[in-house]
């Protein structure tokens, strides 16, 4: 009979999760054994990092992934970056050690007493098997709950489960498909396509689901034919549309008063693929004006048993876009052009503007670049230089928990090789998950990270404003200069100076990552 172990490396690899983010401690260590040539472990030297990084891997490759953490200590610290998996939405498996069996009730130093209730608020599954035998069926649920869910979950295994025999009933877990089907039956379908097509002046919202689950070009065709304003959904994670098509009305911000104000004089708005909604500045009013119908079609059931308002399909957004894009089968009005791409403001001596950076990019680097964005106070300048037309284009903290950006980049640049990316992160944002820089310059991953530096939290100056608390301390960061931290974790770094510094510097493409460092201008996030 093979070992637990071996049940256990086999089912992972028979999956295709064959790629392990972790950073290990003893009772990691006999999982780690023996493990199979077609196994790669990369290695993060923090657990947010580690977390950050698998969440853009999983992301970009669209598929589950591994990561393995220590116990309370090192599951603790990944926490804070789990709050960005959940939220958007990432199917990633958390597999943990644990002290031997005999050794967790007494708290042996390193026992995670109660594994499975420290992660519980943030995973949709956490367990830890009652029996070594059952350790190959809790990590194939542990997989297929991430994948039907869409949620990491987590899996604490004491260490000496792993030499122990599998059981003979351990071999059918090999081979289980487990597969989830949501389209709407025929009777909501009939009712979709009849307030969808009765609709006067009809509104599309759309979420970062419609980016993940690869509908960012369907998406298009839907609203050319519908002859819709498309907005997206507030506190946006994944760019789902073209943000210079000319249906495109920008990003939601996210308050509840000026969510309605923005629906007002449409009779239908239909949500696709997002919460209704992730609201973050709390700006009172109606959730939605009067006359207005809100329907909601959401995969995640969660989101659609929250909302405060409307009605909710819970389907897959694409059966549903398919479906309507069917009925509308008349072409809708021509679209237009895309909008054209504006000058960027200057900032005086070596400081720049922020949209002159954002303007350099999108001059400079290929169209199919990916940009994995974690810079809070520059979002405006981002949507008003940026042109973005490909699916896959823009990721960012879903939870908007800081300690993505840097690792994000990392990971999206592993799971697509073949894509340019560049991580655009501010000098507050780079330090909680800066040990991502070695981690990229390991594996010679090639990346570019655009360090944008103000010298404080921007975002939080102008929170301060709109709060009414002018005076706060311990806004202001001076003293970093990235360009050495970076090159002490082996990534090349340079400092630019001006804007055509920085556009010169763009236009080369090494094989390795870099950081470019570059001084700017405080701008407001709206
Ligand atoms: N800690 C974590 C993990 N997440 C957070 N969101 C915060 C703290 C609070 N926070 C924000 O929400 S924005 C921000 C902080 C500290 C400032 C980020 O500074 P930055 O960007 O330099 O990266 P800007 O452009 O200067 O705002
Ligand atoms: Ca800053």
């Amino acid at each position: 009979m093979p070992s637990v172990r071996r049940v256990s490396h086999e089912l992972l690899e028979r999956r295709g999760l064959t790629t392990i983010f972790g950073n290990p401690g003893s009772n990691e260590l006999p999982f780690l054994a023996e493990l199979p040539d077609s196994f790669r472990y990369v290695l993060g030297l923090h657990e947010g990092a580690v977390v950050g990084m698998a969440d853009g891997y999983a992301q970009a490759t669209g598929r589950p992934v591994l990561v393995n953490l220590h116990a309370a200590s090192g599951s603790g610290n990944a926490m804070g970056a789990l709050t960005n998996a959940v939220a958007s939405r990432t199917p990633m498996v958390v597999v943990a050690g644990q002290q031997v069996r005999p050794a967790i009730g007494p708290e042996a130093n390193l026992a995670s007493v109660d594994a499975p209730a420290l992660m519980k608020p943030l995973v949709g599954w956490a367990a830890e098997p009652a029996c070594a035998e059952d350790v190959p069926r809790a990590l194939a649920q542990a997989l297929f709950e991430a994948e039907l869910q869409r949620r990491p979950t987590y899996l604490s295994v004491p260490y000496d489960d792993w030499a122990a025999e599998a059981g003979e009933n351990c071999l059918p877990i090999l081979d289980r498909q487990v597969e989830r089907g949501s389209a709407p039956s025929g009777e909501q379908a009939r009712r979709l396509v009849e307030r969808v097509t009765g609709a006067r002046r009809p509104l599309l919202v759309l979420g970062g689901d419609i980016d993940s689950a690869g509908l960012f070009d369907d998406a298009v065709r839907l609203a050319e034919r519908l002859g819709s304003p498309v907005w997206a959904a507030p506190s946006l994670f994944r760019l789902p549309f073209p943000n210079r098509h000319p249906l495109f009305r920008g990003v939601l911000p996210a308050g509840i008063k000026p969510v309605s104000e923005a629906f007002e004089g449409h009779d239908l708005v239909l949500v696709l693929g997002a919460p209704a909604f992730r609201y973050h500045e709390y700006l009172p009013g109606r959730y939605l004006p009067e006359g207005t119908r809100l329907i909601q079609v959401t995969d995640d059931a969660s989101a659609a048993a929250r909302a405060p308002m409307g009605e909710a399909l819970v389907a897959a957004p694409g059966a549903v876009i398919d479906l309507l894009v069917n009925a509308l089968d008349a072409p809708g009005e021509a679209a237009g052009e895309y909008r054209p791409d504006p000058e960027p403001p200057t900032a005086e001596g070596d400081r720049l503007h922020p949209e002159e950076v954002f303007a350099a990019l999108r001059d400079r680097m290929p169209r199919d670049t990916a940009y994995v964005v974690e810079s809070t106070s520059t979002n405006s300048a981002w949507w008003r230089q940026m042109d973005l037309r490909r699916s896959g284009s823009y990721y960012f903290p879903a939870a908007g928990g800081l300690g993505f950006g840097l690792p994000g980049a990392v990971g999206v640049a592993m799971g697509q090789p073949d894509r340019p990316v560049v991580g655009v992160v501010g000098d507050g944002s780079a330090n909680y998950g800066i040990t991502a820089l070695w981690t990229a310059a390991q594996h010679r991953v090639p990346l570019t990270v655009v360090l944008l530096r103000n010298g404080t939290y921007g975002a939080l100056r102008w929170f301060g404003g709109l709060l009414g608390v002018p005076d706060a301390p311990g806004l202001d960061i001076p003293g970093l200069d990235f360009t050495r931290i970076a090159e002490g974790y082996g990534v090349a770094s340079q400092h630019v100076r001006s804007a055509e510094e920085l556009r010169a510097v763009l236009a080369e493409h090494p094989d390795h990552p870099r950081l470019v460092q570059v001084d700017t201008v405080l701008t407001t996030p709206s």
